[in-house]
C-alpha cells in the first residue's frame, strides 16, 4: 500500500497507521480521510492482522477537519454529500480492534477519530477538544454524542459549548482514554497491547468488541442478552477449549485461530 498522506506498515499481527501531514498538523483533508479508509479496511481484511494501532506526530493525532478546504462548503454541497459522515466513520465498520495512540492535539475530528477506535491510550502531551464553536459550527461526527457518552453530560457540554481543551489528566479522569503512557513510550506501549490482542482467538475477539459496542447501542437487557448469546457461542469454538485446557494444565493456551 502506498499514500500520500497516511502511512502504513505491519509489526508482526499489528497493522500501524500513522497520519502524516505535519505541515497542516494532521487536519483531516478529503484526500487523508480517503486514504485512511482505503488502509483500514485493507488491514480489516488480512487475515494476518489481529489489532491496528492509529496514530499521529508527537505534536498532533489530528487537529480536526480541514477548515480550509471546508470553509467554502455550502449547506448544499455538505447536505448532498452528507459531508463527513459518508467517509469519516469507516473506522467504526471494522471488525478488527483499532487502538488510538494520541500524542499533542486531538482536536474537532481528530478528537472525533480518535472516539471511533475501540480505545484511546493517550501520550502524557495529549490535548483533547472540540473546538468547533470557535470557528462557528458544531462537531460534525458524533463529538456531541460519544464525547457525552465517554465524560458525562456537565464536561461535554461545557467542552462543546467553550471549545475548551483538557488535557491528558482531564483525560484519564473522565473515563476519555484509558490510560496515560509518557509520550516517548506512547508509540512501543501501544504495540505492545495490540500484539497482546492479536495473540488472542481472533473470533474471540471478534465476540468481545462486538458484545461491548452493543452497551452504546441498546438497552442493558437487551446487551446482556446479546453478550450471553454470544458467550455461549464461544463455546462451538475449539480455541475455547483450547484455553481452558491450558489453564487447568498450567501452560500457555495456543489458540488456533489466529
Ligand atoms: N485545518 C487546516 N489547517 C490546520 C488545521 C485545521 N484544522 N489545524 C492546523 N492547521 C494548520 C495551520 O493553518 C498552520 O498552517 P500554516 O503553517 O500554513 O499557517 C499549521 O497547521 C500549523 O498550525 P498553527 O500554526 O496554528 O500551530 P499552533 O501550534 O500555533 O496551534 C492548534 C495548533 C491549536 C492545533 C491550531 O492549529 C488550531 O487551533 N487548529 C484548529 C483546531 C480546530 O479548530 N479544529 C476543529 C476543526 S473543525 C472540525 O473538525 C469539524 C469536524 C467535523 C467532523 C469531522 C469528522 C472527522
Amino acid at each position: 500500500m502506498s499514500f500520500d498522506m497516511i502511512l502504513t506498515e505491519t509489526r508482526g499481527a499489528v497493522g500501524l497507521i500513522t497520519l502524516n501531514r505535519p505541515k497542516a498538523m494532521n487536519a483531516l483533508c478529503d484526500q487523508l480521510y480517503t486514504e485512511l479508509g482505503v488502509a483500514l479496511h485493507a488491514f480489516d481484511d488480512d487475515p494476518a492482522i489481529g489489532c491496528i494501532v492509529l496514530t499521529g506526530s508527537e505534536k498532533a493525532f489530528a487537529a480536526g477537519a480541514d477548515i480550509k478546504e471546508i470553509q467554502a462548503k455550502t449547506f448544499q454541497d455538505v447536505y448532498a454529500e452528507e459531508f463527513i459522515t459518508k467517509k469519516w466513520e469507516e473506522v467504526t465498520k471494522l471488525r478488527t480492534p483499532v487502538i488510538a495512540a494520541v500524542a499533542g492535539y486531538a482536536l474537532g475530528g481528530g478528537c472525533e477519530l480518535a472516539m471511533m477506535c475501540d480505545f484511546i491510550l493517550a501520550a502524557d502531551t495529549a490535548k483533547f477538544g472540540q473546538p468547533e464553536i470557535t470557528i462557528g459550527t458544531i462537531p460534525g461526527a458524533g463529538g456531541t454524542q460519544r464525547l457525552t457518552r465517554f465524560v458525562g453530560k456537565s464536561k461535554a457540554m461545557e467542552m462543546v459549548l467553550t471549545g475548551r481543551m483538557i488535557d491528558a489528566v482531564e483525560a484519564e479522569r473522565s473515563g476519555l482514554v484509558s490510560r496515560i503512557v509518557p509520550a516517548a513510550e506512547l508509540l512501543e506501549d501501544a504495540l505492545r497491547t495490540a500484539e497482546k490482542i492479536a495473540a488472542f482467538s481472533r473470533p474471540v475477539v471478534y465476540m468481545a468488541k462486538e458484545a461491548t459496542n452493543r452497551a452504546y447501542e441498546t438497552t442493558l437487557a437487551e446487551g446482556v442478552r446479546f453478550e450471553r448469546r454470544l458467550f455461549h457461542a464461544s463455546f462451538a469454538l475449539e480455541d475455547q477449549k483450547e484455553g481452558m485446557a491450558a489453564f487447568a494444565e498450567k501452560r500457555k493456551p495456543n489458540f488456533k485461530n489466529r
